[in-house]
């Protein structure tokens, strides 16, 4: 009788450890590399909580924002390795690994942000999410990331004639870099983290990007020219690790990635309100914006599109998104 009422215990210990187990949450942790509050951040903490009230509670997100996890390039690398399950990134440092992701990534390839999110909101963003799933990532999501301009330390720009010879850092993609260098300046592939010294140092004269990132990285306080030639309205992507995504179940699968389109929604509201906010914040620093005309800047695009429109598919895909309305 004692032995059968000890193994019961032992049953049932057994058994409450096994529901222990099923029960347990699961974080998910997910890279940035913006500060805490910038809207990409704020977006996947969003789909956190979406998933973890649909999984009643097994699933949850921790984002790891400030790049505590390691500069861009680096955190694709460790998502594709399974060591970081989740991973915003720009599409930039995606460029030379996923073919697909330089054709949104091309100069003045959208005509305006609106034309940028129509397009990947539909098959042709669909078509391009597939595409990581041959680099071993799994493609949720993009967000917006308003347009990328080019600012420095040195001058207003309101020709392209001004940036000859000039050295802008770009994000790590041969798209960025051979942008530059089309317009007669000189690019400098870098890390985020490190363009704020690199422009106080002079190691460079300037860099590119768009309100919220020169306002949030603090860049404004060393580079007050901005010029707002809005060259790429390229966008971010969400991607996970395949590992990770194999150990969901399908259903769990489906959640995660309903979970991320519902955050691209809420990501919209926070950027719109955000672009505006930057933009308050850096002019009411003293940084000066200037006009220019835009259009030698897109005829000096024309060798970029060439080089990285280099197979049929390739084109196809450029084409069918300037078609789009
Ligand atoms: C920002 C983007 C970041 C990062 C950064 C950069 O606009 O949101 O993910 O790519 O640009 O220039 O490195």
């Amino acid at each position: 009788m004692l032995h059968f009422s000890k193994l019961m215990a032992a049953t049932f210990a057994f058994g409450s450890l096994l529901i222990g187990i099923a029960n347990a949450e699961t974080v998910l942790r997910s890279s940035d590399t913006h500060p805490d509050g910038y809207p990409t951040v704020e977006a996947v903490k969003y789909m956190g909580d979406l998933i973890k009230q649909r999984t009643a509670g097994r699933y949850s997100i921790e984002v790891y924002h400030s790049a505590q996890l390691g500069e861009e390039k680096d955190t694709i690398e460790q998502t594709q390795a399974g060591v970081i399950d989740l991973d915003r990134v720009s599409m930039g440092p995606f460029n030379g690994i996923v073919p697909e992701t330089a054709v949104p990534s091309l100069p003045y390839i959208f005509r305006s942000v609106e034309h940028m999110r129509h397009v990947m909101d539909g098959p042709i963003g669909d078509q391009i999410l597939k595409a990581f799933e041959a680099h071993d990532l799994v493609g949720l999501a993009f967000y917006d990331s308003g347009a990328r301009s080019f600012y420095n330390t040195k001058k207003d720009i309101t020709s392209m004639a001004d940036m000859k010879g000039m050295k802008f850092r770009v994000i790590q993609s041969d798209v960025f870099v051979d942008m530059v260098n089309a317009l007669g300046a000189n690019a400098t592939p870098m890390a985020y983290g490190e363009v704020y010294s690199a422009l106080q140092t002079g190691v460079i004269d300037g860099a590119e990007n768009n309100w919220p990132s020169f306002e949030s990285a603090k860049h404004y306080e060393v580079a007050k020219h901005y010029t707002m030639d809005q060259h790429q309205i390229v966008p971010e992507v969400l991607v996970m690790s395949k590992a990770s995504w194999d150990r969901l179940s399908p259903e769990d699968q489906a959640i995660v990635r309903q979970a991320a389109k519902d955050s691209v929604v809420k990501m919209r509201e926070l950027w719109d309100a955000q672009e505006k906010k930057s933009r308050g914040i850096v002019e009411a620093a003293g940084v000066k914006v200037s006009e220019i005309d835009k259009q030698p800047l897109i005829d000096a695009m024309k060798p970029v599109y060439d080089k990285y429109l280099s197979t049929p598919e390739l084109k196809d895909l450029a084409a069918r998104i300037q078609a789009e309305k």
